[in-house]
C-alpha cells in the first residue's frame, strides 16, 4: 500500500536550517491551502498520526511494538506475510448495541443529508483509518457499505454508488479488498434462512443478492468471496426438512460458482464454519463437517476455509485444531482473527492478544505453506464501553502486534527445528520397513498378524513428553 507520511521530522528543529525551513514552510503551506478542497479532505482522526513501528521499547501506546510492515523476513515484508484486513461491519458499523441495550458508540462522521451520503463519508473515514492503522486490506458485507433500499433494485443502485466511491478510494490509497460477502441474515425476510429457507421466493431473492455481491466483489478486485452460514441452520426439527435444506444450500453454492465463472471472477470461494448462533444448529458446524458437506455435494474443489477463532472455540475446538483439519485437506484459505471468551457461550468477537495461542496457530499456518490469497481479517469488535475513536486504534494495534509476534515466534520455532524433529522422530517407525509398507498400503492384516505373533513381540511404550514440549514452547515465548 502507498504510505501517507504524517509524522513530523525531528530534523526540522535544527537551528542551522532556520531560514530555509521558514521559506519551505510558507511555500508548502500555500501550496497545501491551494489544493486543500481537492487533495486534502477533512481528517476524521485529526489527533492520530499514522501508526509507526517503534519496537518493543515503544514509549507510547499508539505505536507498533512487534508489527513492522516493512521488516523483511524470508524475502517477504511483514505486510505481505500478514495481509491484515479490517472488517467493515465491526470497525465502521459496530455501535456497541447488545440484546439488553442500544448502541453506545457514536462516531462524529455519522451525519449527512441522506443514507448514501452518510455511507460515503463513513467510507472516507474508513479508508483514512485503514491507512493510519497500516492495514493493506478490508472486507465487507454488501449492506455494511451501502444502505438497503425499499426494493432490491434500489439497494443495488445504492450499492453501485458506494462501490464507485470505494473504487476511487482504493485507487487513491492502495488499500485492497480481501473479500466481499452478502448479508443474508439481518433483514427479517431471512429469518428462516436464505438458501435454506423453506420458501423458494426467499431463495431466489438471496440468489439475486449474491449475484450482485459477486459483481461488486469482482469490480473492486476482491481476492476471495466468503460464505458464512448466516441463518443457514435450524431452530427446531419439528418444522424442518434437514435433507432438503442441505441440498438447497449446496445448490445455491453451485449456482454461485457457476455465476462467478461466467463473469470471470477469479477470487477464491471461502466457507466460514460456525456451530451455532444465530441458529441453534448451523449446517457448517466446523471444518470437519464442512469438508464432509463440500465433498458430499461435489464442492470440495470450489471452496477453502475461512477459519474464525471464536467459531472454533464455540465448536469445542482450539483455533489450531481447525487450522490443522483444513490444512490436512489442503483447504486452508483465510483467517477471521478474533477471540472468544471461554466463559461465555456466544461469539464475543474480541481482539486476540493471546500470544501463545497465536504462536501455535501460526506454526500450523506456516507448516501448511501460508494462506495464499487469504489474510488475517479482524472480525473483532470493541467492547460496549470502549466508546473513544482512539479505542479502535488500540484494539487493532494490539491484534496486529499479537499476530506479528506469534508469526515471528513460530518462525523461530520452525528454524530451530526441535519441535518438528521431535514430532518427526515420534512417527519414524512409519518411515521404513513394515511401517512404510502400512503407509503405502502394501501389506494387510495377514502380514501384520504374522509380524506381531513372530519377531515383533510386545511394543515398548514411549513417553509422549507433553510437559517437556509445553516447557519448550514456554522457552520461546518467555526465554
Ligand atoms: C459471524 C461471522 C461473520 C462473517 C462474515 O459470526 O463471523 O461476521 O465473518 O459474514
Ligand atoms: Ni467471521
Ligand atoms: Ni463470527
Amino acid at each position: 500500500m502507498r504510505r501517507v507520511n504524517l509524522t513530523r521530522e525531528e530534523s526540522w528543529a535544527l537551528p542551522g536550517v532556520f531560514l530555509l525551513k521558514n521559506f519551505l514552510v510558507h511555500t508548502v503551506f500555500l501550496v497545501l491551502l491551494w489544493g486543500l478542497p481537492m487533495k486534502n479532505p477533512k481528517s476524521h482522526f485529526p489527533k492520530i498520526h499514522q501508526i509507526a513501528y517503534e519496537g518493543p521499547q515503544a514509549s507510547q501506546a499508539l505505536a507498533f511494538r512487534h508489527y513492522n510492515p516493512d521488516e523483511v523476513i524470508g524475502g517477504k515484508s511483514m505486510e505481505e506475510h500478514m495481509r491484515f484486513s479490517i472488517a467493515y461491519w465491526h470497525a465502521f458499523r459496530g455501535t456497541g448495541g447488545d440484546p439488553f441495550g442500544p448502541g453506545t458508540i457514536i462516531r462524529p462522521w455519522e451525519s449527512g443529508k441522506d443514507a448514501v451520503s452518510i455511507a460515503k463519508v463513513r467510507m472516507d473515514a474508513a479508508f483514512e483509518f485503514f491507512q493510519k492503522i497500516r492495514a493493506p486490506f478490508y472486507c465487507f458485507h454488501d449492506r455494511d457499505i451501502a444502505p438497503e433500499g425499499r426494493t432490491l433494485a434500489e439497494s443495488n443502485k445504492n450499492l453501485d454508488q458506494i462501490v464507485a466511491h470505494a473504487k476511487q478510494l482504493q485507487k487513491a490509497t492502495g488499500v485492497k479488498l480481501l473479500w466481499g460477502t452478502a448479508n443474508l441474515f439481518s433483514n427479517p425476510r431471512y429469518m428462516c434462512g436464505a438458501a435454506t429457507n423453506p420458501d423458494a421466493h426467499v431463495f431466489a431473492y438471496a440468489a439475486a443478492q449474491v449475484k450482485k455481491a459477486l459483481d461488486v466483489t469482482k469490480e473492486l478486485g476482491g481476492e476471495n468471496y466468503v460464505f458464512w452460514g448466516g441463518r443457514e441452520g435450524y431452530e427446531t426439527l419439528l418444522n424442518t426438512n434437514l435433507k432438503r435444506e442441505q441440498e438447497h444450500l449446496a445448490t445455491f453454492m453451485h449456482m454461485a460458482k457457476d455465476y462467478a465463472n461466467s463473469i470471470g471472477f477469479k477470487g477464491q470461494f471461502l466457507i466460514e464454519p460456525k456451530p451455532k448462533e444465530p441458529t441453534k444448529h448451523q449446517y457448517d458446524f466446523d471444518v470437519a463437517s464442512g469438508i464432509a458437506f463440500l465433498r458430499t455435494f461435489g464442492l470440495e474443489k470450489v471452496f477453502k476455509f475461512n477459519i474464525e477463532t471464536n467459531h472454533a472455540t464455540l465448536a469445542g475446538h482450539t483455533f489450531q485444531h481447525e487450522i490443522e483439519v483444513a490444512a490436512a485437506a489442503g483447504m486452508l484459505g483465510s483467517i477471521d482473527a478474533n477471540a472468544g471468551d471461554l466463559l461465555l457461550g456466544w461469539d464475543t468477537d474480541q481482539f486476540n492478544t493471546d500470544v501463545r495461542e497465536l504462536t501455535l496457530a501460526m506454526l500450523s499456518i506456516l507448516k501448511a505453506g501460508g494462506l495464499g490469497t487469504g489474510g488475517f481479517n479482524f472480525d473483532a469488535k470493541l467492547r460496549r464501553p470502549s466508546i473513544d475513536t482512539e479505542d479502535l486504534f488500540h484494539a487493532h494495534i494490539g491484534g496486529m502486534d499479537a499476530y506479528a509476534l506469534g508469526f515471528k515466534l513460530a518462525q523461530k520455532i520452525l528454524a530451530d527445528g526441535k519441535l518438528e524433529k521431535f514430532v518427526a522422530d515420534r512417527y519414524a517407525s512409519f518411515d521404513t520397513g513394515y511401517g512404510k509398507d502400512i503407509e503405502k498400503r502394501r501389506i494387510g492384516f495377514r502380514e501384520l498378524n504374522k509380524l506381531a505373533l513372530g519377531k515383533l513381540g510386545e511394543p515398548k511404550p514411549r513417553s509422549g513428553k507433553q510437559e517437556y514440549l509445553e516447557n519448550l514452547i514456554m522457552s520461546y515465548l518467555h526465554g
